[in-house]
């Protein structure tokens, strides 16, 4: 029998994919669409069965750049890009699509006031927003990763109010990854054993990473047994103090060893993102930046991460947990924070 990585490239397997999806790319030719576009043409957000058309979006300056992105791309001959264009028309390449991967912004510049930078990306969400108010399907999907995460998808969901609100989503995955990652090394386990860890608010210094809802799962004889991650690690001074630090500083951290920011990780966390999204999730908890009803007291209305489970392109946040005074505490301080955002961000 022919191994799987020949059967995806034969023309028998070809001619049984899906047909195409029209997925943009914003910010195509930055840090983070590179680690991310080689991952979306080997079928890990969308499946290996399903043929892709590729647009890629830019700003006139960076056109040529993103041209030798797509030289790239091509030279990769990944079988499920059924097309590549690309441009800086977001009313060109927004048209009829079905997924949009906002990585493209504003980054901050030293000295810059966070009002600023606020505007700034306000003004690009704003004309991407109207566009796709304009060219988009009703059904388009849309994942805002460029920062401020939350923000840009409440600017651009407000924009483009043609499209559900539920359609829009904002990347705090990074943020679990890293928090199940320490979680993990700190029980020496891997991290699949690792579940139900959740990032509350926003991506940002103020999220909080909350364990109490957390289980390690353990094998013994053929038996699976999952234990609460608080009775498992045993280290309450850990887990309400340095690995909440740890998780919220941690692209910082890196921003200083690297001197760039995370992109390898922010890539595959959008990956992560996309094919829960899509294929959904069967039961496993996942957090993700989506509009709040009102849940657990957060303002209707703000983008805010909660702990939601997925199944062919909706999501359900998980409701009724029992949130102690810490995480009551911390939830309320990140949704605050929010809230003025939201109003420096209309205003
Ligand atoms: N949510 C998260 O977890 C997370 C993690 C890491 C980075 N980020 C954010 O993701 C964004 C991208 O990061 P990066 O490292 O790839 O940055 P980058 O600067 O390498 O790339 C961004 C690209 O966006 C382009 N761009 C700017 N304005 C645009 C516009 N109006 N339309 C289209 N493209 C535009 C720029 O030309 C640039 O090529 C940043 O905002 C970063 O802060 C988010
Ligand atoms: C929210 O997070 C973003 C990063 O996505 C950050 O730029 C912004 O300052 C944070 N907002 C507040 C109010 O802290
Ligand atoms: C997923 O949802 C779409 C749109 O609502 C629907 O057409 C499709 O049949 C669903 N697919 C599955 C596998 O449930
Ligand atoms: C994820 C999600 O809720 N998607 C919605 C997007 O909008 C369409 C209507 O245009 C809804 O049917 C989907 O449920």
């Amino acid at each position: 029998m022919a191994s799987p990585s020949k059967r995806f490239r034969t023309i028998e397997h070809h001619l049984r994919l899906k047909d195409p999806m029209v997925v943009c790319v914003t910010g195509a030719a930055g840090q983070i669409a590179y680690s991310l576009l080689p991952m979306l043409g080997r079928g890990l957000a969308l499946g290996t069965d399903q043929l892709i058309d590729l647009r890629l979006l830019e700003i006139p300056q960076a056109q040529g750049a993103l041209e030798g992105v797509v030289m790239e791309l091509q030279d990769c001959a990944y079988p499920l890009f059924y097309k590549i264009s690309y441009g800086s028309d977001p009313a060109v390449l927004f048209k009829d699509a079905d997924l949009i991967i906002f990585l493209g912004g504003f980054p901050r510049k030293a000295g810059m006031e966070r009002k600023e930078l606020i505007g700034k990306n306000c003004q690009i969400f704003k004309t991407q927003g109207e566009a796709l108010n304009l060219v988009g399907k009703p059904t388009t999907k849309c994942l805002v990763v460029a920062n401020p995460a939350n923000t840009n998808c409440l600017a651009l969901s407000t924009f483009a109010s043609r499209i559900p609100k539920e359609n829009f989503t904002a990347l705090t995955r990074l943020d679990q990854n890293r928090a199940v990652w320490q979680i993990a090394a700190r029980a020496k386990m891997n991290v699949a054993h690792i579940s139900r860890v959740i990032i509350w608010g926003n991506h940002s210094s103020t999220q909080y990473p909350d364990v109490n809802h957390g289980q390690i799962a353990t094998k013994v004889d053929e038996t699976i047994t999952s234990k609460p991650i608080r009775e498992k690690i045993a280290d309450n001074n850990w887990l309400n103090g340095k690995f909440i630090a740890d998780v919220q500083q941690r692209g910082a951290a890196v921003i200083k060893a690297r001197k760039l920011s995370s992109a390898m990780s922010a890539a595959s966390a959008a990956i992560d993102h996309v094919r829960d999204w899509c294929l959904g999730t069967n039961g496993r908890w996942v957090s993700m930046g989506v509009v709040s009803d009102g849940a657990y007291g957060v303002p209707p209305g703000l983008v805010f991460s909660y702990p939601v489970v997925c199944e062919n392109w909706t999501w359900t946040i998980i409701r009724d947990l029992t949130l102690d005074q810490f995480s009551q505490e911390k939830i309320c301080a990140t949704a605050r924070e929010l809230v003025e955002e939201r109003r420096d961000a209309l205003s």
